[in-house]
């Protein structure tokens, strides 16, 4: 049978962004999905989460492919199908109506990262809802905070690119979990320490990652300022820093000098839990490194502290002038230099506002879901690429807005997510072998053309044809509405930076993939940085140590509740997989001594409880965590579907903001007790 082989890229938001190849037959039917052996991240490999995506997602019978409409009440999951028409203009005659009645910023589009393609999630939807003058919900919940640390620093937040960790001999990966999160630049590291290269983590959780390393150091949770401040102590004092690069590059060297004369080595061991004598060596090894990369990636900035955490550690290459060497330095997020190279207002056009607009943060969608003093208070939600019944902290609240019969809810899906649950109407979505898009990177620098492989079952709709279609249906005359997918491919193109320059789309469609035109080696910060005196700023991460202390514990929930990434789920997609179910739990891990104080034994049903909720699961008794931390993996959905186990981490989390503006997940605290009861598994 003959068969056709077509490029494209993994939609999720996963820093290796690989480039697939999808193996389509005669019929139309997709068969083979591979990772691109070109591609040099990607290797030839995809990974245990979406090695699936053709049986999980694309033809899974649990796909949606035909709008519904709820029959029973919200929450209960049930729907009867109904034209993808009648759908439509149910929707656009219910948001003209809402609009006229509420005005326009009682409409709440809230989307994430389901797709990160350009036109997918930031092109004809945010068109539409800015024309429509709706609520702009700010997308705070991952990697703001931890820019917000760094370029307060650094003046920006990209750094090291992730790939040059190969020429770096000491990698710190430092609250970060590559093994799971970022696979393929874990094989890069490994690379790195085939070459003699040693690998330290820290991280008050052993992870697959901390196992892997040479070294596993555990901080207590968000006492990680404290540790930098300690290492910056021990450099200055012995004299490890580099004189020529602060006095070059820098500014507020005397002021960090002052913050970290406090945090002597017992005293930063006091603080963070670790041994004085490895804070010592991490010190230590770490000046002698020529050159030492830090691995920073998101877990850590959930913590109220969390952009602190990060100016902290930015202070530490900027004192040993790590950044003169190739690999050196700090390597974050790679999507700023696609962000200020592609042409994403054009994309946007969020000129097309009527005015200013209502801004909410996503973190406290449950807020302005429920409060009824709001003005206007919410009447409708466009859900779109995301599963805010799950990924939004304070479930319990958020829920209760979903469950309003008087907030209209449209939630455009693959399947039936705990939010699409809560929907009047759900819509079938297209897959990423059924759409066309562009792809930026967070975790490399290739740019990635994905093009459509095969026809989208059923009445799935690409988020681009239905906010054209609503467009249309609400009477939006602009001609932007009528741009097609590919005119918005050249629209996002059309930019003269000179990080595009070669990029142009027949390589694209040949090729699937294209590097941005970087300066190589890429030494960013060797000669100052882009701050308006080219010089970090050292003082901003001495203000870290005021917020380098522990809160004080409060008697009542003594355990620190850390939520982290699953390895065979992204984020939520996918919990609702058998593979998903394949280890067992969902576990609690906790520490032998808080296990042996609460009589609780390996494997037990437990429950673990806060102000917010009590969620039942099983005890896994070990060294995994520290003393007085538990950690849960995030993304279980709490709905009735099989693979559900009601207990869902974020039902467990406050929306406290971050000093960065984006959720405080970690700042969780909780008790655990035995329960009698015997579990559904
Ligand atoms: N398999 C898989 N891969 C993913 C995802 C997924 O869900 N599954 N999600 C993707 C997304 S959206 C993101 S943002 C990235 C996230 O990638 P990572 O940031 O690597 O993942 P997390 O599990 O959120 O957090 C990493 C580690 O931070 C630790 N941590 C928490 N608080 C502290 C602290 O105070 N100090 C220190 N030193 N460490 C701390 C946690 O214990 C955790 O092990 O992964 C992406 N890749
Ligand atoms: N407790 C706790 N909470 C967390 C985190 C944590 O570590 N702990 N991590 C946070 C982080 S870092 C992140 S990034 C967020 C992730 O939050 P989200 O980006 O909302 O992540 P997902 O759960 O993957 O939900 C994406 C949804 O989009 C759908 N989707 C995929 N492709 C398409 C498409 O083409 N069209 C449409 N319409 N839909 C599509 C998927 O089916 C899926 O249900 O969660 C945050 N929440
Ligand atoms: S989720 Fe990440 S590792 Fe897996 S295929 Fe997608 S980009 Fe690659
Ligand atoms: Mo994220």
């Amino acid at each position: 049978m003959a068969t056709r082989r077509v490029r494209g890229a993994c939609p999720h938001d996963c820093p290796d962004r690989c480039s697939w190849i999808v193996t389509v037959d005669d019929t139309g039917t997709a068969v083979a999905l591979n990772g691109n052996p070109d591609h040099p991240l990607t290797a030839g490999r995809l990974c245990t989460k979406v090695n699936g995506y053709l049986h999980d997602r694309v033809y899974s019978p649990h796909r949606i492919t035909r709008p519904l409409r709820r029959t029973g009440p919200k929450g209960s999951g049930e729907f009867a199908p109904i034209g993808l028409d009648e759908a439509l203009d149910e929707i656009a005659t219910r948001l003209t109506g809402i609009a006229a009645a509420d005005g326009p910023a009682a409409i709440i589009p809230f989307s994430y990262e389901g797709t990160q393609g350009l036109l997918q999630s930031k092109s004809m939807s945010e068109r539409f809802f800015a024309r429509l003058g709706a609520a702009e919900v700010g997308h705070t919940i991952c990697g703001p905070t931890g820019g917000a640390g760094l370029s307060a620093v650094n003046g920006f937040t990209v750094g090291v690119l992730p790939e040059d960790a190969v020429h770096a001999n000491l990698i710190i990966v430092w609250g970060a979990n590559p093994l799971v999160t970022n696979q393929h630049l874990w094989a890069a590291m490994l690379s790195a320490r085939s070459r003699g290269a040693r690998i330290v983590v820290i991280d008050p959780v052993a992870t697959r990652t901390a196992h892997a390393a040479d070294r596993h150091l555990m901080p207590r949770p968000g006492t990680d300022a404290a540790l930098a401040l300690g290492i910056a102590h021990l450099l200055i004092t012995d004299d490890l820093v580099d004189h020529e690069f602060i006095a070059a590059h820098t500014t507020g060297f005397d002021e960090l000098a002052t913050a970290a004369a406090d945090f002597t080595p017992d005293r930063t061991a006091d603080i963070t839990g670790i041994a004085e004598s490895d804070i010592r060596t991490l010190a230590a090894d770490y000046a002698a490194a020529r050159p030492a990369l830090i691995r920073l990636m998101v877990g850590m900035e959930h913590h109220t502290n969390g952009a602190a955490l990060y100016a902290a550690i930015a202070a530490l290459p900027a004192l040993t002038g790590m950044w003169r060497h190739h690999g050196g330095g700090i390597a974050y997020h790679t999507s700023p230099l696609f962000n200020r190279s592609l042409n994403l207002d054009g994309l946007r056009m969020a000129h097309l506002a009527p005015g200013p607009r209502r801004r909410i943060n996503m973190v406290q969608l449950g807020q302005a879901l429920t409060d009824p003093h709001s003005d206007p208070p919410a009447r409708a939600l466009i859900v779109h690429g995301s599963n805010p019944a799950v990924i939004v902290p304070r479930q319990p609240l958020v829920r209760q807005g979903l469950a309003r019969d008087d907030l209209f809810t449209v939630v455009h899906e693959h399947v039936l997510t705990d939010t699409a649950r809560y929907a009047d109407i759900v819509l079938p979505a297209t897959t990423q072998l059924e759409h066309l898009d562009l792809m930026k990177s967070w975790g490399h620098t290739d740019l990635m053309l994905n093009l459509p492989a095969i026809a989208p079952p059923g009445d799935a709709i690409s988020v681009t044809d239905l906010f054209r279609d609503l467009a249309t249906r609400m009477g939006f005359t602009e001609p932007c509405f009528t741009d097609t997918d590919d005119d918005l491919l050249a629209t996002a193109l059309n930019s003269a930076h000179p990080y595009l320059h070669g990029i142009t789309l027949d390589h694209l469609r040949e090729n699937g993939w294209q590097r941005l035109n970087l300066r190589t080696p890429h030494t960013p910060y060797a000669a100052g940085f882009p701050t308006p005196d080219n010089r970090a700023r050292l003082h901003t991460a001495a203000r870290a140590a005021a917020t380098a202390l522990p809160p004080p514990a409060d008697p009542r929930w003594p355990l620190q509740l850390l939520s982290v990434k699953g390895l065979r789920s992204m984020n939520s997609t996918y919990a609702d997989t058998t593979q998903c179910a394949r280890d067992g739990g969902p576990w609690l891990d906790l520490h032998p001594d808080d296990a042996a104080a609460r009589a609780i034994n390996d494997g037990d049903p437990i429950e673990v409880h806060n102000q917010h909720a009590t969620i039942t699961l099983h005890a896994r008794v070990s060294t995994r965590v520290r003393p007085g931390v538990v950690a849960i993996m995030f993304g279980t959905w709490s709905g009735t579907r099989a693979g559900d186990r009601g207990a869902a981490a974020n039902l467990l989390t406050p929306d406290t903001l971050t000093d960065g503006g984006g959720s405080a997940f970690h700042d969780t605290y909780v008790d655990v007790r035995r329960c009698e009861l015997s579990m559904q598994v």
